[in-house]
């Protein structure tokens, strides 16, 4: 490993000496500010100072930057954005519904676990149902929780008739996917949107979507932020997003660098913080991103989860961000082969669902969650044969 420190006048000029000389995946190791001159640091200058490493021979930097999907920024400009899905459809603030539905989560919590964990067997017609249910990832206690309520709801000779089943079964995932919750611009002051989670789900990517859905089609004053600077390709690619979209990006070092970031933009309806990947099994990292978030004070902290991961990952790390969510986001839905886990982990939070992702294209492939959606993508278009 190649260890470098390099000092400039500001932390844009200094990023850019690393990234000049280590190329775009150097990591930072350290960052700090300093006086130079001046009677005992009296009016003098404000330093930056970066230490760097690159693992092996340093790549060079390119000339032309290249967005995170390898095209070139001048081309990705010229894309035909086409609009977003409305984020501003809020399904409001139904206290009373909210508290319905905890009391419905937690009686069907109770219910699953007295089903215990045993595989059942079902009359034929609901068993394809209850295998099809399985395959799309589903786990056995709330298989049985969806397969029982048929069985108890529609009569014998019903359980052959597709398509009353799949309405019935959609009707149940829909209740245990709970709430939704969407981003609304701020009034007087911006709302600040936080996006955090484990590595590679999509956070950067997302924050791209929901910025140009918001500021290109809502026509909203955006502004983003990121808190990533431990790897220089991630701040590149967010300023690329923002370039693209035409809105503001700031690279916040510390958290004292984002609170001025966020002042910097008062006068915004919405800013997004974009966070580094966080491996929940660090604590180090874990503590860095609290004391970010504890400057922040966001409005919402949204847990990016991909659909990809298996769902006992998925559990661990959406337990170990716990006290910081409060929303959910499932991302690659369209890479998933069935995404079940989805399911399984509503069953176990009350926290709402904002958005659910389905490709790589920017704005196009996000959409607001609805129960609706989110009980098709766990249902599958395919049905079992009778
Ligand atoms: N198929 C698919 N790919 C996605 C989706 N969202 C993001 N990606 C891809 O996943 C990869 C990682 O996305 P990023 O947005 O960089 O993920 P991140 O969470 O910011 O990653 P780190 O900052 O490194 O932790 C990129 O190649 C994205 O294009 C999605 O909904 N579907
Ligand atoms: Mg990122």
């Amino acid at each position: 490993m190649r260890v470098r420190r390099f000092v400039g006048d500001s932390v844009t000029e200094t990023m850019g000496k690393v990234k000049r000389e280590l190329g775009s995946e150097a990591v930072i190791l350290q960052t700090r500010e300093f006086h130079e001159g001046g009677f005992l640091g009296l009016f003098g200058k404000t330093k930056v100072e970066i230490t760097a490493a690159i693992e092996e021979k340093p790549v060079t930097a390119q000339t032309t930057p290249v967005s995170n999907y390898g095209y070139k920024v001048e081309e990705a400009k010229s894309p035909k954005i086409i609009p977003a899905p409305d984020f501003n459809k809020q399904t409001g603030d139904f206290q009373e519904e909210i508290i319905a539905m905890r009391r419905m989560l937690e009686k069907m919590n109770k219910h699953i676990e007295g089903l215990g964990t045993e595989k059942s067997v079902w009359p034929a017609m609901l068993q394809r149902w209850a295998d099809h249910l399985q395959d799309r990832g589903i786990k056995e206690n709330l298989v049985k929780l969806l397969i029982s309520h048929v069985q108890q709801t529609l009569r014998p000779e019903e359980w052959v008739n597709n398509s009353q089943v799949y309405a019935r079964l959609e009707a149940n995932i829909r209740q245990i996917c709970g709430q939704i919750g969407l981003i609304q611009p701020g009034i007087d002051k911006p709302r600040i949107v936080a996006l955090i989670g484990a590595t590679g789900v999509g956070k950067t990517t997302t924050i791209g979507k929901l910025a140009a859905g918001f500021s290109i089609v809502d026509k909203r004053k955006v502004a983003l932020i990121t808190a990533d600077t431990y790897r220089v390709a991630a701040v590149e690619q967010l300023k690329t997003f923002g370039e693209i979209i035409g809105v503001p990006v700031e690279v916040a070092m510390t958290p004292n660098g984002l609170l001025e970031a966020l002042n910097l933009h008062a006068d915004k309806e919405l800013i997004f913080i974009d966070t580094a990947g966080r491996s929940p099994h660090h604590e180090l990292h874990m503590s860095e991103l609290r004391a970010f978030l504890d400057k922040a004070q966001p409005d919402f902290t949204m847990l990016v989860l991909s659909a990809t991961t298996q769902f006992s990952d998925q559990l661990r790390i959406y337990q170990r961000f716990e006290g910081l969510t409060t929303h959910l986001i499932f991302t690659k839905l369209d890479e998933a082969g069935s995404v079940g886990s989805i399911l399984n982990l509503l069953g176990q939070t009350t926290l709402p669902t904002a958005y659910l992702t389905n490709g790589q294209s920017v704005p196009d492939d996000i959409e607001a969650a609805t129960p609706n959606r989110i009980a098709r993508y766990v249902l599958g278009e395919e049905m079992p044969h009778a």
